[in-house]
């Protein structure tokens, strides 16, 4: 049989004297022969091999798809897509898949497999729905409906390099099934998707024609003229043409408001193609723009997703949404030695043609300190420029339209100008050199004063006579501060726009089903960490939270409820560590950071970084989850001992970084905009309301939200594990896996699986389904027990136990009996067929 392989068990609960050391033996052992899936259960844990293995792709798709039941073919992702399918498709229930493990463990390529398997195996057309191309046509994918014979075809097989082995960069390619023709690794769309050829005008890094500075700052109309030609920044002439009038159909119309309302497609037109199509070039895009080198990942998440595909009743994706937690925008300004800015920066810089370079003066990404400052530019095995491509075609996809594209370059142009802006002198600060400031107020369409004034300048609301405001001068650093807040917001506006553009077009109106997935930042630990790595910390204890309730604390609160003899297993309960961090009372971290925050607005950065110092010490003392080994008065540092590790964190810039509150000069600033796309789309705020927002509030908040809809769904856990800290192919280090299998909390997931029951299920089902084993079926628990036992001797009847409405068997080899069993009886043919495959 396939399930016992010669080294190591494909299910941890029949490991023969479960520690930690020898789990990480088990996956060792299967880790060399590549076999990097493995199941406690049915939470199935991956090893990342950091190289291509040939066991994805339509072949294998084909091989799990409606493999039923638990045990029925080795572990594997698409086993587990499957099963989160099935419970879809049979208990119509919506199903969530939480992926988790640390950074570079191999959660994003997780995700992008289980997408790939959805939207291969699920049906192409929707009951009822007349089938409208709505990207207007000649875009369909062919794909399999579930219905037809997988296109057997030699190059869309599982792309094994058995040669050069070479490590896995970001290219690691997931062509949706049948797309492009099937090419390796990633796909390159046709030349018609690339940008607009060159205008004229502009020579290389020469700065913009100075900008009227006649005109009046503020006021710009808004309203009129959407979409038409904005009023001239420079009184016309050569520079930037007025936007194409927008394309009718998907991504015309009206700008959307970052969150965008009403729909643009009736529920009775959905384009299933269209949506699955959506579902896997979207990914392309996000990663853009939402991912960067760091030195744990070539191709880390700086930020959450979480994306729920709706599925109509006969269990088509007709549509889809994605919710995003916290980008850490801070990198657009600031990256450790070795990491990368966002993607999209580097992209552009390769890919933008020579023309529209030299139109936004854009050379190489060395001349921007954006991008310059760690001294990493490039990354191995990526084609920064061929990526660009794929974007393009991506934002083409989702209903980005080519003048909103060109808009959001223009942006992102915009920023890396910004970031050369220096300053000097007493305050108000001056600028040292006017280039970068003119090409950052061109790109951007407003004046290049009211913008320098929106730099050294702060507005301030005052404490005691509302609405009255302030302009303080701002010192060198107070101007650099505003400068980056500046680019900060621009970048997550635009980042805020993509999603909701996706979102707008994959809307779906009407109740349906749901299979979430969610794969956020991983457990984070640097050399030096900073509120970034608290709030990425913070999310991954939650989950670790949910997966501690549903598997351990939820599986033994079950046998109590349903009456079962059960002594409970001992583990450890990170919620004294989310509480550590959220709770309101007593207070937890963040809220101290938070009561300090609201009452230091004038102060600056460092001394309200030191009041928040004080300030935990004082309101925490002595916490078993807290060290604070300086409490003296240049103390800057506390440990959190983490479910995952102890992480030290430096609290300098928690409080700048934690106050996610606009500044009110850039709003007003950003609003004159002469481009509609950044006075009206990004930057619809009514200023006036100061809410204090905190980006700590923000991420419990959205974590908040996440566990409300996890808990909604039926869960599916993967748990991506780390074999090497260089990134090697097929490397295992040992004790690096053992240490995350203890964290993980795995073993007593497997100790609570094994003295437990490998399977239960409501009495009623049990019966109808095991019963079609026999001629006769049996009517009650008992009689079923008696039956079995006798058709296989080798099950004993203690495997089963009655609760008080669910059925227990105790060991996962009963049920693979069992399933066997079944399969024989019901399909006898395509029983013989799949003993074949395996
Ligand atoms: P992450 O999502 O868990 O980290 P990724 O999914 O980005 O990690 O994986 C990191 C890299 O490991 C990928 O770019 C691939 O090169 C390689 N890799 C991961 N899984 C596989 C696989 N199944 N087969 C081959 N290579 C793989 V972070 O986003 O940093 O927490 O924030
Ligand atoms: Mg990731």
């Amino acid at each position: 049989m396939f399930r016992l392989f010669s080294s190591g068990v494909d299910d941890l609960v029949l490991i023969s004297s479960p520690s930690n050391g020898e789990v990480a033996n088990n996956l060792g052992a299967r880790f060399d022969r590549e076999l990097i899936y493995t199941n406690i259960g049915e939470v199935l844990i991956a090893l990342n091999p950091y190289k291509q293995l040939p066991i994805t792709g339509p072949e294998f798709i084909k091989m799990y798809q409606n493999s039923p039941g638990t045990g029925e073919a080795p572990p594997h992702i698409y086993a587990l897509a499957e099963r989160a399918f099935r419970r879809l498709v049979d208990d119509g229930e919506s199903q969530c898949v939480i992926i988790s493990g640390e950074s570079g463990a191999g959660k994003t390529v997780s995700a992008k497999l289980l997408l790939q398997y959805i939207t291969a195996v699920s049906p192409n057309n929707s009951y009822g729905a007349s089938v409208a191309n709505a990207n207007g046509g000649g875009n369909s994918l062919p794909q399999y409906d579930g219905s037809s014979e997988l296109v057997e075809d030699e190059d869309n097989l599982p792309q094994y390099d058995g040669g050069s082995d070479p490590p896995m960069g970001r290219g690691f390619g997931l062509p949706p099934i049948g797309a492009n023709g099937g090419g390796r690794g990633r796909a390159v769309p046709p030349p018609t998707n690339r940008a607009p050829p060159p205008q004229p005008g502009g020579g290389r890094g020469k700065p913009p024609p100075p900008v009227n500075n006649n005109r009046p700052p503020p006021s710009v109309p808004s309203g009129g003229g959407r979409g038409g030609p904005p009023p001239p920044v420079n009184g016309g002439g050569r520079g930037r043409a007025p936007p194409p009038p927008r394309g009718g159909g998907r991504g015309g119309g009206p700008p959307p408001k970052i969150v965008p309302s009403g729909s643009s497609r009736s529920n009775k037109q959905v384009d299933v193609e269209y949506i699955k199509k959506i579902i896997l070039e979207s990914n392309p895009l996000m990663e853009a723009i939402g991912n960067a080198k760091t030195v744990r990942n070539d191709n880390s998440s700086r930020f959450g997703k979480y994306l729920e595909i709706q599925f109509s009743d006969n269990n088509a994706p007709v549509g889809g949404q994605i919710s995003t937690f916290l980008l850490e925008k801070t990198r657009v300004t600031f990256q450790q030695k070795h990491e990368r800015n966002f993607h999209i920066f580097y992209q552009m810089l390769a890919g933008l043609d020579q023309g529209k370079k030299s139109e936004w003066g854009l050379t190489q990404a060395t001349d921007f300190y954006y991008l310059a400052q760690s001294g990493c530019t490039t990354i191995e095995d990526v084609n920064d420029g061929n990526d660009f491509m794929e974007v393009q075609q991506a934002m083409d996809t989702v209903g980005i339209s080519k003048s909103e594209q060109n808009d959001i370059f223009r942006i992102l142009a915009a920023i890396l100008h910004i970031g050369n802006i220096r300053f000097q002198g007493e305050p108000p600060a001056e600028i040292i050199d006017d280039t970068p400031v003119q090409w950052a107020s061109s790109l951007l369409g407003v004046d290049p004063q009211f913008l320098a004034q929106s730099l050294n300048h702060r507005q301030i609301q005052s404490g005691s006579v509302r609405h009255t405001q302030y302009a303080v001068p701002q010192n060198p650093d107070q101007a650099a501060g505003l400068r980056d807040a500046l680019a900060k917001t621009l970048y997550d506006r635009i980042f805020e726009f993509v999603v909701a553009r996706i979102n707008q077009t994959m809307q779906y109106f009407g109740s349906a089903k749901v299979i979430g997935v969610l794969d956020i930042y991983g457990f984070e630990s640097f050399d030096r960490n900073s509120l970034e790595q608290f709030n990425i910390n913070y999310v991954n204890e939650r989950l670790q939270q949910i997966f501690i309730d549903l598997t351990v604390r939820g599986e033994q609160r079950e046998y109590h409820e349903e009456g079962l003899k059960w002594k409970d297993i001992s583990f450890f309960d990170n919620k004294i560590v989310v509480d550590l961090i959220d709770a309101s009372k007593p207070p937890g971290i963040m809220r101290v950071l938070d009561d300090v925050c609201k009452t230091v607005h004038a102060v600056d950065s460092a001394t309200a970084d030191q009041k928040f110092m004080e300030k935990l010490i004082h309101a925490i003392p002595n916490h078993p989850h807290l060290l604070i080994s300086n409490t003296g008065s240049g103390a800057n540092e506390f440990t959190i001992k983490h479910y995952a590790g102890e992480v030290t964190y430096n609290v300098e810039e928690f409080c700048f970084k934690n106050n996610d509150n606009l500044y009110a000069s850039i709003v007003a600033c950003m609003q004159t905009s002469s481009y509609d796309f950044i006075s009206n789309t990004l930057f619809p705020d009514q200023l006036g309301n100061n809410t204090i927002s905190s980006c700590t509030y923000k991420i419990m908040n959205s974590a908040n939200e996440l566990v409300k809809k996890l808990s909604s769904c039926t869960p599916h856990y993967i748990r991506c594990i780390k074999p090497n800290d260089k990134k090697q192919p097929m490397n295992f280090v040992s004790s690096r896996v053992e240490y995350q299998v203890k964290y993980l909390g795995l073993l007593e997931n497997i100790k609570v699986k094994r003295s437990g029951y490998a399977y239960r299920q409501m009495t009623r089902y049990f019966l109808d389904r095991f019963g079609k084993i026999f001629d006769q079926p049996p009517r009650s628990i008992p009689e079923f027990v008696d039956q079995i036992c006798r058709k296989c001797p080798e099950i004993k009847n203690d495997e089963f136990e009655e609760g008080k409405s669910k059925v227990f068997v105790r060991s996962p080899e009963t049920i693979f009996i069992m399933e066997d069993q079944l399969m024989q009886k019901l399909d006898p043919i395509g029983y013989k067929e799949r003993a074949k495959l395996y």
